[in-house]
């Protein structure tokens, strides 16, 4: 193994790491794994994240493998300083772990309770469909305070660079989860902005386009 693989799989937060794979222009494997069959609970896969979870990335050194996103997307801007993906300087670069921080506690604690409600509602219907109608309004209070928040920042990105980031890519890919969980964000037009600059960037396109042939 010569280069980095990045293990994932369609229509989830993989894809995040996907397009910051791509956003940051390194050599990198990507790899598609199914959920739907499994794969991510297979002996090999568990000897490379024993978490059984998508994203993960395998570094070529023996043994390692990064999981998390903040953690991958840490990685991927050390690897390719030059990106854009984090900026270099030390604050700029705490106030975009801020952010993917801020995002990935978003993204378990409200928009994932939403997806898993009824495994943590123990199989009560009630209980989950409760569930599902409280993230659903915090999901939407989460969007409204990052698009106020884009709202005062130049650019209309989160670390007020011209480019996109990759705390950018995290937050717009919270607001496409609204549409599973059947809310309009359309009103929200510093978010609508930023998703329609992420979509347009090549790189990022490139990789949902790949995303999109492998269904
Ligand atoms: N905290 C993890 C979340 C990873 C995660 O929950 N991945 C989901 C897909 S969105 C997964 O692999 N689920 C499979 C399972 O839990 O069985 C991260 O930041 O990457």
């Amino acid at each position: 193994m010569t280069r980095p693989i990045l293990w994932t799989s369609t229509r989830t937060s993989g894809s995040i790491v996907h397009q910051m794979a791509a956003l940051s222009g390194l050599d990198i494997d990507i790899r598609f794994i199914s959920l739907r069959n499994g794969e991510h609970k297979t002996p090999d896969y568990l000897a490379i994240n024993p978490k059984g979870e998508v994203a993960a990335l395998q570094l070529p050194d023996a043994g390692v493998t990064i999981t998390e996103i903040p953690a991958m997307a840490l990685w991927l801007a050390e690897a390719a300083p030059d990106s854009g993906l984090l900026p270099r300087d030390a604050v700029g670069r705490a106030k975009g772990m801020e952010w993917l921080c801020w995002c990935h506690f978003r993204m378990a604690n409200v928009f994932f309770i939403t997806f898993q409600a009824k495994m943590l509602a123990d199989g009560d219907e009630a209980m989950a469909a409760a569930l599902r109608a409280t993230s659903k309004a915090r999901a939407r209070k989460v969007l409204e305070f990052a698009d106020a928040a884009l709202g005062r920042i130049p650019h209309g990105t989160l670390l007020g660079t011209p480019g996109i980031t990759a705390p950018d890519i995290f937050l717009v890919a919270l607001t496409g989860f609204a549409s599973f969980l059947d809310f309009a964000t359309d009103d929200l037009v510093h978010l609508s902005a930023l998703a329609a600059k992420v979509a347009a960037h090549p790189a990022v396109a490139a990789a949902m386009a790949r995303e999109k042939e492998i269904g």
